[in-house]
């Protein structure tokens, strides 16, 4: 470590006794908060101080129309899983770390081209760096789902991986509270609109533990004081996730224990096994569900050739899809031909706002 490091370090460790041994009351309320947004920041400047010894980090190239992370500890059997579900040999092993590097793969489901990540194994304190975990979430990041891979014998082992991202300030399946902020040059704080659920007083001492000294704010939705220093120093992320519990084969309680997990976290899960390749195509279609895309096809003539697939989100349009196939298209757009489940009957004709479903097949037509 760095001198620099060690000294901000000492600090967080001075300021958490303080925040520790202050007691919780009316009075105290707001210094609280401020503690809490001096931690928050010192905690940032730690992992940039290290950022800066370590380099970036992984860098993985995103191809493909969705891309899926797969997180978990050590021979939880993720690297057993993507040889399963996607085109890779990754390397599998009875001892831990195998993978040491992040590995990818494409996982083809419904004409959808999904990339999948294998990591490395997470540790215990990954967010402060060990195990080159930091390097491990922060590639996981820029993933549109997580995957939890997590041994169905250990179930512990999510609360541990909650505790680590919590720490990160990623919120998982969590809606993001709509906040605006204009930074002002005078004027003070002042808090325009307030559904926070915290006091205004509150929200202002945040700001200035955070050094921002004159801003209009606005809160539309509830948060707590420490999501709301998370969003406000920039770090907050919001990501989707579902568990996939592995080697089901072991356990002969799989399915209470799926249940348990899933209601108590409110989260999706699903008892597969990579070894045995169990619930592997429901595992597919969960991730694709949670991914919220679908595949539509095109086709240049009605009745004519072969349509091919394009992948979109969920709730898009005709007009959406044209753009995507080419963006000159949707000025010329006159309508389209839309058969299957958004439509009523074969090749009815639509407009642009037509809302497609999984599986339609589509014919643009274009104005003279
Ligand atoms: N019984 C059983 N063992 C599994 C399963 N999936 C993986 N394993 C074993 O668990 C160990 C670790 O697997 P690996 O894929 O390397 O885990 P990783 O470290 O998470 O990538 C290996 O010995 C695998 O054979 C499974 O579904 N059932
Ligand atoms: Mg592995």
């Amino acid at each position: 470590m760095t001198d620099k490091t060690d000294s901000l370090t000492e600090k967080l460790g001075e300021l958490q006794e303080e925040y520790s041994k202050t007691k919780y009351n009316k009075a105290t309320n707001i210094y609280l908060g401020m503690l809490r947004a001096k931690i928050s920041q010192v905690k940032k400047d730690i992992i940039a101080s290290k950022k800066k010894q370590h380099g970036e980090g992984f860098f993985v190239k995103k191809t493909g129309d969705a891309t899926v992370a797969l997180v978990g500890f050590p021979s939880t059997g993720k690297s057993s899983l993507i040889n399963v579900i996607a085109n890779t040999r990754s390397k599998t092993a009875q001892y831990a770390f195998t993978t040491t590097s992040i590995v990818p793969g494409t996982m083809i489901y419904k004409d959808a081209h999904i990339q999948v990540f294998d990591m490395p194994g997470l540790i215990e304190d990954a967010h402060l760096g060990k195990g080159g975990g930091r390097m491990v979430i922060s590639a996981a990041k820029s993933a549109d789902l997580i995957v939890f891979v997590i041994d169905i014998n250990q179930t512990q082992q999510f609360d541990k991986l909650m505790k680590e991202l919590n720490a990160l300030e990623i919120n998982i399946n969590k809606k993001k509270p709509y906040i605006q902020i204009n930074e002002q040059n005078t004027g003070g704080v002042r808090v325009e609109v307030n559904k926070s659920g915290l006091p205004e007083e509150g929200i202002k001492e945040i700001l200035s533990g955070l050094g921002m000294h004159n801003a209009i704010i606005s809160i539309w939705g509830k948060v707590s004081d420490d999501e709301l220093i998370s969003i406000l120093s920039g770090k907050a992320i919001y990501m989707r996730a579902i568990v996939a519990l592995n080697k089901m084969d072991q356990s002969p309680n799989y399915k209470r224990i799926t249940e348990e997990l899933s209601k108590r976290h409110n989260i999706e899960a699903i008892p597969i096994s990579a070894i045995e390749g169990t619930n592997i195509d429901e595992l597919k279609e969960m991730i694709y569900q949670n991914l919220g895309i679908m595949t539509v096809y095109l086709k240049a003539r009605v009745g004519k050739d072969r349509p091919f697939p394009m992948v979109l989100g969920r709730g898009a349009t005709v007009g959406d899809a044209a753009k995507k196939f080419h963006t000159q298209i949707v000025d010329e757009l006159k309508c389209a031909f839309v058969t299957g489940p958004s439509a009523r009957f074969a090749n009815q004709r639509v407009g642009i706002e037509h809302v497609l479903q999984e599986g339609d097949i589509i014919t643009f037509i274009k104005t003279k």
